[in-house]
């Protein structure tokens, strides 16, 4: 139970103040201990996890020090797909009392596993998250993350329970009804993804719903896909929140792996406490210094269903160390830039989707909707980036200068030239469920997006 919620403390206080501010060296020694233990539970469940530990030479928790994990093995996606549904189970299969879930590529669902207790730890994960929100008990939270096998929605539902708030179930899409329940709840905190933020957001304005009129909401608490800083300004523009990132995966528990705090709203502060991370070269998988970006990798030290050694996300971001005006020590992770799958190659650049979703928002004449077409017709690979214009450019010339500034300011930022082509406003396909889909195939036949010159 949250230990500091008095008086004004109640507006940012920490869940668990204990493991949100442990110094360095209190970590250090939690995290060797957890991580010993996760060993032996993994050893003693048997497996292809235990197989491979023996196989590096460690035959007990006391053989590993927090040195030696970056010699010890990785799991990755395909572990989980090759033990679908239930292989990886370090529990008997009676004990998991829930299952949650990602659709995947490719149609091949990942599926993981929960006891109780990994219940009960999630829960308190997305309790952190809302309460570095500035949430806490009394608050109303308008929950419109997807509810079923989708982890954003019963997480973030099960924490702001936890946290002793009140959680509107509202799932995603229907965003009429997204308006009604905002407009009669008043709910102070948002969640759901980022590019949903935005429709709702739309859907308010649409409605003559603004900051201080009809409207109370605080902080949007956004994840489950990449967005950028530029992405942050306009949330903040169009809802008059402070618009704060949280992460997660499905493998490692779901959302509440990492957030950031109301305070700084600059990079995420990582739970070490129970998922130990590090950053790895994507190709080599060595250890890279904080600071530097890679793959982000974590070790589920106290989950029991499902633990994972050294699970390999795919996502690329860096560390970094030191203070942060929240008070909270818990290392935090930069945004995530992408998945390493969703690097571009054009023309031997790589480019990740966010690094132009930056150049673009960065425009105030942008609107915050955008999409690429990786245009693949006739053997050719070009990227042509699709965005809407907002009142401010609705002109004719000034629609030819904002192209023109565009294109000028992805070459100068990506070293690479990007066809930018302005599209009718609502043109570009809004995501009201699921993740937004920022990147389309073109190979032939009708452009995916009407107003794309051929
Ligand atoms: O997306 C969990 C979640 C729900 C996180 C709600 C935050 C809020 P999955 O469906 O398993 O789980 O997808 C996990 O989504 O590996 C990242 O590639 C991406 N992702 C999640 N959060 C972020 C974020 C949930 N804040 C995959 N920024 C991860 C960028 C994110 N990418």
């Amino acid at each position: 139970m949250p230990t500091t919620r008095s008086g004004t403390d109640s507006e940012f206080g920490m869940f668990e103040p204990e493991a949100e501010s442990m110094p360095a060296e209190g970590m250090a020694e939690l995290q060797a201990r957890r991580l010993r233990g996760l060993v032996d539970r993994l050893l003693a469940a048997g497996g292809v996890q235990a197989g491979r530990l023996r196989a590096a030479g460690v035959t007990g928790g006391g053989d590993v020090s927090l040195a030696d994990l970056p010699g010890l093995p990785v799991t990755t996606k395909q572990d989980l797909w090759d033990g679908y549904p239930f292989g990886l189970l370090a529990v008997p299969r009676e004990d998991v009392v829930a299952v949650h879930g990602s659709s995947g590529t490719g149609g091949r669902p990942t599926l993981v596993s929960y006891s109780r207790a990994d219940i009960a730890l999630w829960s308190r994960m997305c309790a952190r998250a809302l309460a570095a929100a500035g949430a806490g008990p009394g608050s109303i939270v308008h929950n419109a993350y997807g509810y079923g096998l989708f982890t954003g929605g019963l997480g973030i539902h099960q924490g702001a329970i936890e946290l002793g708030a009140t959680v509107v179930p509202a799932s995603g899409g229907m965003t009429a009804r997204q308006v009604t329940l905002i407009a009669d709840l008043r709910p102070d905190i948002l969640t759901c993804t980022p590019s949903y933020a935005i429709r709702i957001g739309e859907a308010l304005a649409e409605a003559g719903l603004t900051q201080g009129h009809g409207l109370s909401l605080r902080a949007g608490v956004l994840g489950a896909e990449p967005w950028t800083q530029e992405m942050r300004v306009k949330i903040a523009d169009l809802l008059g929140i402070r618009a704060l990132d949280i992460y997660g995966l499905s493998e490692v528990i779901g959302p509440g792996v990492a957030a950031e705090c109301y305070q700084a709203a600059d990079g995420l502060h990582v739970n070490e406490d129970h998922f130990l991370v590090e950053v790895l070269d994507p190709v080599t998988g060595e250890p890279v210094p904080d600071g530097t970006p890679g793959e982000l990798t974590f070790s589920t030290l106290t989950k029991e269903a499902m633990p994972l050694l050294r699970y390999r996300t795919g996502d690329i971001a860096a560390l970094r160390r030191g203070d942060c005006a929240c008070g909270r020590t818990l290392v935090k992770m930069t945004k995530v830039a992408g998945r390493r799958d969703d690097m571009l190659v054009i023309r031997g650049v790589n480019v990740y989707p966010s690094e132009v979703e930056r150049v673009l928002l960065a425009e105030t004449g942008v609107a915050p909707d955008y999409l690429l077409v990786v245009d693949e017709r006739d053997g050719q690979r070009e990227l042509i980036a699709c965005c809407e214009r907002t009142g401010a450019a609705a002109t004719a010339g000034a629609e030819a200068d904002l192209r023109a500034a565009l294109e000028r300011g992805l070459r100068e930022a990506l070293g690479l030239r990007v066809r930018v082509q302005v599209v009718e406003p609502g043109t570009v396909p809004r995501t009201e469920v699921g993740k937004a889909v920022r990147v389309r195939r073109w190979t032939g036949g009708e452009p995916p997006i009407p107003g794309l010159a051929v």
